[in-house]
């Protein structure tokens, strides 16, 4: 049994990924409604080996489909969610508008799966840094309990969208070549550079990315009293985000205990022998699926502290396979109870 699918965004970087990641997967697609906003409407995207031309997303163009992945904007999630939720739709949301919404399950499957048990027709995908911190967390908080977490990140340019990948190679060139290329998307020049601005400025000095990792991290663990603090720094990079971060855990580990946990862990995979240059990098885990952990070391300043360097494809598992993942989980669920 197949599902009416749709995508809105489907022209998006997240929406073409959404449409390979759906056919790679063989996710049951009966019917295919690739569905943008206005702008974008009228163009042709690839899935299953056709062409299909991008419908105008609206409520009527979602009208009785099962599945609806939304990789918009947070306005057309806004607009557009709720109603198709309430048509009967499942809505899995990749934007921002529904994360932190009590009544909204927010969801990575391989760590929290159980909140889809939950839901009303609307699931939100967390923010791309955020999925690819709590699978890697999820495992030692399992197994040894976290006190604090603190975060920098070093985030490809692909998660501001297309316009940025652009921006990123006519900045590239135009420095190797001695031109003048006023910025076009970021506020500064992100070639050669790196900018401790990910989103807009917020309360207390921090961005509204770095809050993100902070509430979505909480709310996926169901530890709202954990400590977590970011600091998100775009960077130079196509597509890969990474992490350094530190965390202190409650009860005491060893190194080698926190590599077995992690590598047993669903989704991760840990690249660790720096001595032999074995850490993962955004290069490197482009295109792939799952989450990648090295530098695992201890922190020989504090107590049951160690620094984690964790990298992931941020259009992949932290957009569109972790969107297609929630799909299957609940596809799943949906059989085994028939
Ligand atoms: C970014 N995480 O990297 C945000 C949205 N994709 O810009």
């Amino acid at each position: 049994m197949g599902y009416r699918v749709a995508v809105v965004g489907a022209t998006g970087l997240v929406g073409q990924r959404l449409l390979q990641v759906l056919e790679e997967r063989r996710f049951p697609v009966d019917e295919l409604r690739p569905l943008a906003t206005s702008r974008s409407a009228g163009r042709r995207v690839r899935f299953a080996g056709s062409s299909w031309a991008v419908g105008e997303a609206s409520v009527a163009a979602l009208a009785g489909v099962d599945i609806a992945f939304f990789a918009a904007s947070g306005e057309v999630s806004r607009q557009l969610a709720p109603e198709a939720a309430r048509a009967g739709t499942v809505v899995i949301d990749k934007s921002n508008a529904f994360r932190m919404d009590p009544a909204v399950p927010l969801v990575v499957p391989e760590v929290n799966g159980h909140a889809l048990a939950h839901h009303r027709n609307l699931i939100a995908s967390p923010n791309c840094s955020t999925i690819q911190l709590v699978v890697a967390l999820k495992p030692i908080l399992d197994r040894f309990g976290l006190e604090r977490v603190v975060v920098a990140t070093y985030q490809a340019v692909s998660g501001t969208g297309a316009a940025a990948l652009d921006e990123l190679e006519a900045e590239v060139r135009a420095g190797v070549e001695g031109r003048a290329h006023p910025p076009q998307v970021y506020p500064k020049p992100i070639a050669f550079n790196v900018l401790p601005h990910c989103d807009r400025f917020e309360a207390e000095g921090f961005t509204l990315e770095e809050w993100k990792l902070v509430r979505e991290t909480r709310k996926i663990l169901e530890r709202d009293d954990l400590p977590v603090t970011a600091t998100a720094v775009r960077v130079p990079v196509r597509v890969g985000h990474s992490e350094a971060v530190w965390i202190q855990t409650r009860d005491e580990a060893t190194v080698e205990e926190l590599r077995r946990v992690l590598a047993a862990a669903p989704g991760v995979v840990v690249e660790d022998d720096p001595q032999a240059g074995v850490y993962p990098t955004p290069l490197a885990v482009a295109g792939r699926d799952e989450v990648f952990v090295g530098r695992i070391r201890r922190d020989p300043t504090t107590p049951r502290a160690f620094w984690l360097w964790i990298v992931a494809d941020n259009l992949r598992k932290g957009a569109a396979t972790n969107a297609v993942q929630i799909a299957e989980a609940l596809v799943g669920a949906k059989a085994r109870a028939r």
